[in-house]
């Protein structure tokens, strides 16, 4: 409440307003309700404009003959409030609000502190149309009970990752050479600009687990439970990745094995210290069995075995352990077509379905790979209802531009998010929210506009927002951040302001799977560090990343038929979908077919003369985003202005290597020229 107070207290003082506190809320007895002579309610604040109040639940269940009651002079608090009981909207729950307009007057009200951070937040979005004409009170709740970001942030500096690892926007916001920032203004800014976004949980610390950030957990606990009381007010609450391996590596226990009672009693007490000291702690992060990360394989156990382990010792302080399912094979023979990376997850995880403890969340990366530009959805989402399930998004761009292009991935997310199968009208969005969460990697780091790329705060605002609402479009998010971000009303030509960065943030995710890797193919980017294009970089590693494009054709053949069975893992009727050349959609055509470059998609035009004109469409493209990006010289902010143009430069250099290096390719491979004479080299 007091966060409340003070952002109301600011937001009012920077327009020449005042702010009076109310009294109800001091007692913490809020107001029954039409109790006409009681003090003001909650956390009311009363100078006739803005009214936030906390009330008591609201019920679910229409009062017989209930109508809404309450007259243009009735009480700002009491007449929304009666409205919604008397449409029966239910319980707002812990973070829910509604905003009303009655009379002259603003109202939030909430059930719970949070829900009024929230609706603080919905008023600032509204702007001027919060305080027009009356309307009843609209009720709103988060989709998504947990809306969190991972930050795969190093406490030390690491020697091939750096202090992000997949960072793009400078040094982590939350550690710097192996200790705590200290910069709190900075954190309490973030932990706000979260909140704004609606995200409610964070995880500190990389799922990479280095030696110094495993004492994280122990010795180092305070330097967590630092960081908790900054976002805390905020209702943030911190999260922390643990190794599987920590009873060894910190206690020198001779196992971690997770039958083993030593160990056992190991994350009890690890865990009842972690809690005596962070009260609201979140819970665990754990990346086991995965590129080097150790975890229960090691003794015979199971994925099962191993996330009960923490989810028990979790158990009594309602923490959850966020159990990750991207587990697969990284020192495959890429000679041996029978495995398939994209299997992996489905694998390991979909026959384990029901084995796990309810405060388990299995998170799986949305796609069966690895955040490329175009991937299926994973199937394992599809494949284990009787687990709880976190999405996981990457909004650091680790493979979409890394915060040097403009990549708005709203339009993917809502694509995936709106994904459904199976007769009871199952959806992603549906999954995520059963199970409570949508997960996104950060992409903020210390840099002075959080993201490096000024324009990549757009994903960020996006991931909060369709974490709250997955029915939001992707253009009405963006509408929403040019808002808040730009205030457009407050210059010169607010239009061509806003239809600009609408032109050039629209359709840029679609721009760059044109200039990039072809048709759901993926991984053509130099590997370790993964920016820029290299047509066979990954084609004969161990990763498991192959296009196995020849001289005939291109794609990799996961069908029952004759590839890798991939397809059989999906649900109808996506199995037949992805399987049948017929039906497979053009953008996953490579991902699920092998097929000649000959072959005519579904769009009319060949596979190779599709490669050819989307990559010099694409770069036209970028082309054109520069020179409309140019047009806003003078309506942004200068520094804002250079920072992007100089990004944007980059894009373009970088969209023409691609171009460049993709048609020589496969021109090269294939020998067929481009239908309108371009050069291909
Ligand atoms: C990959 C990143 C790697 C991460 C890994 C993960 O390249 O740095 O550690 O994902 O999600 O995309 O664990």
């Amino acid at each position: 409440v007091d966060t409340v107070f003070d952002e109301v207290e600011r937001a009012c003082a920077a327009h020449g307003g005042t702010v009076r506190r109310g009294t109800g809320q001091q007692d913490g007895v809020p107001r029954p309700a039409g109790d006409p002579d009681a003090a003001p309610v909650g956390a009311g604040v009363t100078p006739a404009q803005l009214v936030f109040a906390l009330v008591p639940t609201i019920p679910a269940v229409a009062p017989p003959g209930g109508e809404a009651t309450g007259s243009p002079d009735g009480d700002p608090v009491d007449a929304p409030r009666a409205g919604l009981d008397a449409t029966g909207a239910g319980p707002l729950g812990p973070e829910g609000f509604a905003v009303a307009r009655h009379g002259e007057v603003t109202v939030v009200l909430a059930e719970e502190p949070a829900g009024l951070l929230y609706g603080l937040f919905e008023v600032v979005r509204l702007g001027e149309a919060a305080f027009g004409p009356p309307y009843p009170a609209r009720a709103h709740r988060p989709a998504m009970r947990r809306r969190m970001l991972d930050h795969w942030d190093n406490v030390d500096v690491h020697p091939v990752m750096g202090q992000v690892e997949r960072g793009y926007a400078g040094g982590s916001i939350f550690w710097r050479d192996g200790r705590p920032r200290r910069d709190h203004a900075r954190l309490r800014a973030y932990a706000r600009l979260l909140a704004a976004c609606g995200v409610n949980a964070v995880s500190v610390n990389n799922v990479n687990v280095h030696a110094t950030e495993a004492r994280l957990l122990t010795e180092r606990l305070d330097d967590v439970a630092e960081i908790a009381d900054v976002l805390r007010p905020y209702g943030i609450r911190v999260h922390l990745s643990v190794t599987f391996a920590a009873p060894v590596v910190l206690d020198a226990l001779p196992t971690a094995d997770p039958l083993d009672d030593a160990v056992r009693a190991w994350w009890a007490e690890t865990t009842r210290r972690v809690y005596a000291r962070i009260p609201d702690f979140g819970g665990f992060v754990v990346k086991a069995d995965s590129e080097g990360q150790p975890g229960p394989f090691s003794y015979g156990r199971d994925h099962a075995d191993g996330a009960n382990l923490l989810a028990q010792a979790l158990d009594p302080y309602d923490g959850v352990v966020h159990w990750r399912a991207f587990v697969y094979n990284h020192r495959q023979d890429w000679r041996d077509r029978s495995t398939d990376r994209a299997r992996a997850a489905h694998d390991h995880f979909a026959l384990l379905d029901g084995r796990f403890r309810d405060n388990v969340i299995v998170q799986v990366k949305h796609g069966p790979m690895d955040f490329q530009t175009r991937e299926p959805v994973s199937p394992v989402i599809t494949a284990m209802p009787g687990t709880r399930l976190a999405v996981e998004f990457q909004v650091t761009q680790e493979y979409t531009g890394q915060q040097r292009h403009v990549c708005y991935l709203a339009p993917w997310w809502s694509e995936v998010l709106r994904f459904g199968w199976g007769e009871h009208g199952r959806t992603v969005a549906g999954v995520a929210a059963a199970g409570g969460d949508l997960v996104g990697v950060s992409n903020v780091g210390d840099d002075p506009f959080w993201t490096g790329h000024p324009l990549a705060q757009a994903n960020l605002y996006a991931f909060g927002r369709l974490a709250w609402d997955p029915r939001l479009t992707p253009q009405a998010v963006l509408d929403e951040w040019i808002d808040l971000t730009f205030d457009p009303a407050a210059t010169a030509d607010p239009e061509l302001l806003r239809g600009t960065l609408h032109e050039v943030m629209d359709d840029s995710w679609r721009s760059y799977e044109r200039y990039t890797a072809p048709l759901g193919v993926g991984f053509m980017v130099r590997p370790g560090h993964h920016y820029g294009p290299d047509v066979d970089g990954y084609e004969y590693t161990s990763w498991g990343t192959y296009h196995f494009a020849d001289r005939d054709g291109v794609g990799v053949d996961r069908t029952r038929a004759t590839g890798t069975g991939f397809t059989g893992q999906y649900p109808p009727p996506w199995s037949q979908v992805y399987e049948s050349l017929a039906s497979c959609p053009d953008e996953l055509l490579l991902f699920f077919h092998h097929v000649p470059y000959g072959h005519l998609l579904h769009s009319g035009g060949t596979v190779i003369q599709h490669i050819y004109d989307t990559h010099f469409d694409g770069m036209a493209e970028v082309a054109e985003m520069c020179r409309r990006w140019k047009s806003l010289a003078g309506l942004v902010d200068a520094a804002l202005h250079a920072r992007v143009t100089e990004r944007l430069d980059e894009q373009l250099r970088c969209a023409q290597e691609w171009c460049d290096q993709i048609n020589a390719y496969f021109y090269r491979r294939s020998g067929i020229p481009d239908a309108h004479g371009r050069t291909l080299y």
